[in-house]
């Protein structure tokens, strides 16, 4: 395949900072670099059950660790490294840098294979309620198939990053983990589908949430976050997390 054009970032810049988002078509990676991340990945699903329970997360309910019904694996990039030699990491930065300047640094990374024909809905948050931190960031959310509505493409309230952090509701979610979550008016919402090699990016204060997947096959995405905040918060950070891990939250 020949390479897609590079993206208009500065277009993406501009609309990050007035609405909270925006759709990115194209990374400008080709079908074989978005097939080397995905592989990578598929991967470290495909070995969840032998990764720490606390960084292999099941979303769903009824599952294994063996068989997991919404398996979500965080901070895949350390537990597979080659992940940061790939196109699409590069493309997520150079679109970070975009937005945020050039002194950006990646700071996690997530992904999530939703089954098609679950509930599985993302609820509605802002990054930043998990955050304490609350680093400047941005989070760049790359699918590896079209994502249509249907199929539980990101969702997005405009504006909504304005206004900083808001509280959060806590409940236990089925499989018993605690998840924040806002109530948000499905009216002032809007769909971004996003088609293979493009991605969307949001704001750490963007309010924003996925549907179900009720398409016909599972939707894979792959979220990694940036953020502009200067080493001792970010050496802070890693520390707190290390230590959250430790105890298991
Ligand atoms: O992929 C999804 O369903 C949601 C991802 C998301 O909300 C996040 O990374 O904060």
């Amino acid at each position: 395949m020949q390479r897609p054009a590079e993206p208009a970032l500065s277009d993406v810049a501009r609309q990050v900072r007035a609405r909270g988002f925006a759709h990115v078509p194209s990374l400008g990676v080709t079908t074989a670099e978005l097939r080397e991340a995905q592989d990578l990945l598929d991967g470290l699903f495909s070995r969840f059950d032998q990764l720490p329970e606390d960084k292999a997360v099941d979303l769903g309910v009824g599952g294994t660790r063996e068989a997991p019904v919404v398996p979500e694996v965080l901070d895949c990039s350390v537990f597979e490294p080659r992940l940061r030699q790939t196109a699409v990491w590069r493309a997520a930065h150079r679109v970070a840098r975009d937005v945020l300047g050039p002194d950006v640094h990646a700071t996690y990374d997530h992904a999530i294979y939703k089954p098609p024909g679950l509930a599985g809905v993302t609820s509605w948050h802002q990054d930043a309620a998990f955050d304490l931190q609350q680093d400047h960031g941005l989070a760049v959310w790359v699918p590896f198939q079209d994502t249509a509505v249907q199929d539980g493409c990101m969702r997005y309230v405009p504006r909504s990053h304005l206004d900083g952090l808001v509280p959060h509701a806590l409940r236990t979610g089925p499989a018993g983990k605690e998840v924040f979550y806002l109530d948000v008016a499905d009216e002032s919402a809007e769909d971004v589908p996003c088609s293979l090699g493009g991605a969307t990016v949001h704001d750490f204060y963007t309010f924003h949430g996925a549907g179900s997947n009720l398409g016909s096959s599972v939707r894979r995405a792959w979220v990694l976050d940036f953020s502009t905040s200067p080493l001792p918060r970010r050496v802070a950070r890693k520390v707190k997390r290390a230590a959250f891990s430790l105890i298991g939250r």
